[in-house]
């Protein structure tokens, strides 16, 4: 009797140990490896772009750039003509704010500021400040998607804003194949998707913002000459998306040109 009331309970947990693992398998599946398109570029256009600014955001509203500019004491919010690249107007930040990305939503410019922690909110048309707000990481990038903000702070996560509390409403991981893609940095959202230029590589991750999946890269190798170049300093920064008119354009920090390029396949 002892031996079948032994048996009865090796049976028992064996079903439960079968049954744990089939629950605990179920509730962590890892992704399989997910096809990643790898584009090229063409160039569609090369505008002039000033050699001094050092950018860290960019945006395109109804046939203007808009252009946040970085470093203590040389930070600034810019309205550019695209063909010429002149300035048209500018706001200077304090010298205390490192400024850094910038999007819009409505008429309203959201600039953000790498480590002090506070964010910007101007009128689009006189560039007056309407309000600050604040925030728990360093800001890098930030951009729009119609209907949330999607902020990058270094890491390889993206915040969601909301515009109105400007609250953060939750994140996601950006990985590539399982792989966390950390120094996410100015952003763009693109036909559903989120155009992240990685600090220090000529690469733009194209990121699904439902779980943050690299669904391609764009690879910018060349985009630049080496000639053009004025130091270390000088890095691919700067997405902004045209989309009445199916435009896409990069720059870079104290780059000389600003490019409308097309994303080709070998
Ligand atoms: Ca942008």
């Amino acid at each position: 009797m002892f031996v079948i009331v032994c048996r009865y309970r090796l049976c028992l947990l064996s079903l439960w140990l079968v049954v744990a693992l089939v629950i605990s398998s179920c509730s962590q599946p890892r992704p399989a490896s997910q096809p990643i398109t790898i584009y090229t570029y063409e160039i569609v256009n090369t505008y002039p772009h000033d050699r001094n600014a050092f950018t860290q955001g960019l945006a395109f509203d109804n046939g203007f750039l808009y252009e946040g500019t970085g470093q203590y004491g040389n930070s600034s919010l810019r309205k550019v003509d695209l063909a010429t690249g002149d300035v048209l107007q500018m706001r200077r930040l304090s010298s205390d704010y490192f400024g850094e990305g910038i999007t819009i939503y409505d008429d309203t410019i959201v600039q953000l500021t790498w480590e002090s922690h506070m964010g910007f909110l101007y009128d689009k048309n006189s560039f007056n400040l309407l309000r600050q707000f604040s925030y728990p990481t360093e800001g890098w990038g930030i951009t729009y998607d119609g209907e949330r903000l999607i902020m990058s702070d270094g890491t390889s996560l993206l915040h969601f804003l909301n515009p109105e509390t400007l609250e953060t409403t939750g994140y996601i991981e950006v990985s590539d194949n399982n792989k966390p893609v950390s120094r996410l940095n100015e952003l763009e959202y693109v036909s559903g998707k989120v155009y992240a230029n990685v600090w220090r590589t000529d690469r733009i991750a194209i990121i699904e913002p439902q779980d943050g999946r690299v669904t391609g890269w764009i690879d910018l190798s060349g985009l630049l000459r080496t000639q053009d170049y004025s130091g270390h300093v000088d890095v691919l920064n700067g997405i902004a998306y045209d989309a009445q008119t199916d435009r896409l354009f990069v720059t870079g920090k104290l780059w000389p040109f600003l490019f409308e390029i097309k994303l080709a396949t070998e």
